[in-house]
């Protein structure tokens, strides 16, 4: 396998992504050491469409116009190295309140006490709609455990660049954090994001 990490001044080239398991708990493929990739946000921010374009596939990740249908975890080996991890959604409205809270449940004990010796997470907005307060709370806990953690404001081109540029500072001030911005949508930042995954 060519390193990743010497293509990432380029376009990164995928040769391996494979599904492997979707967890709902304690599961085996926590065992097995690889670094995770979490990508976590409220339903419908395209979350799926992000790791599909990332990955330089057009559909390995089921993205859908029918949020709040997955209710996994679902974990993609990527070449030797990465395990991508899909959250599932979060805020879908449909969603009835036990549910809601399942799910609450099921992100944060993967982000909190699950046991991934290396993991970078990505927490997906969309551009326009901003962040929820469970985005805000995620931050906040992942900073406290010091875990790498990063904001992608993705949908980037619903705005314009005054208003990406407005957006960033505000996120940024607010969160301190990175804020990257993303459009599967016209196909940019992705470079930009795995020079945060290899990094
Ligand atoms: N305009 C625009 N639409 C996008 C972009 N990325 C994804 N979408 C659309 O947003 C919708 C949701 O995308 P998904 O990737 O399924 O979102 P998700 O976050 O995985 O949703 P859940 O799995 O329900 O949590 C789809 O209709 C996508 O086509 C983007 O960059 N720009
Ligand atoms: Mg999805």
């Amino acid at each position: 396998m060519m390193s990743i990490m010497k293509q990432t001044q380029e376009e990164p080239i995928i040769n391996h992504a494979q599904f492997v398991t979707g967890v709902i708990g304690t599961d085996d493929v926590f065992d097995i050491d690889r670094k995770h990739v979490a990508f976590v946000g409220r339903s419908n921010v395209g979350k799926s469409s992000v790791i599909n374009y990332l990955l330089g596939r057009n559909s390995l990740v089921r993205s859908s116009s029918r949020p709040g249908k997955t209710t996994e975890i679902n974990f993609f080996e990527v070449e030797d190295d990465y395990f991508f991890v899909d959250l599932p959604g979060y805020g879908f409205a449909r969603m009835g309140e036990k549910q809601r809270e399942k799910l609450r449940k099921l992100i944060l004990w993967y982000l909190m006490y699950t046991d991934a010796t290396d993991r970078v997470t990505f927490v997906v907005l969309d551009a326009q709609a901003g962040l929820t307060d469970f985005d805000r709370e995620i931050v906040t806990l992942l900073q406290s455990e010091k875990q790498n953690v990063y904001v992608i404001a993705n949908k980037m081109d619903k705005l314009n660049q005054k208003q990406q540029h407005a957006l960033k500072l505000q996120l940024e001030s607010e969160l301190k954090v990175p804020v990257l911005f993303s459009t599967t949508l016209k196909k940019r930042g992705r470079k930009e994001i795995w020079a945060k995954i290899v990094g």
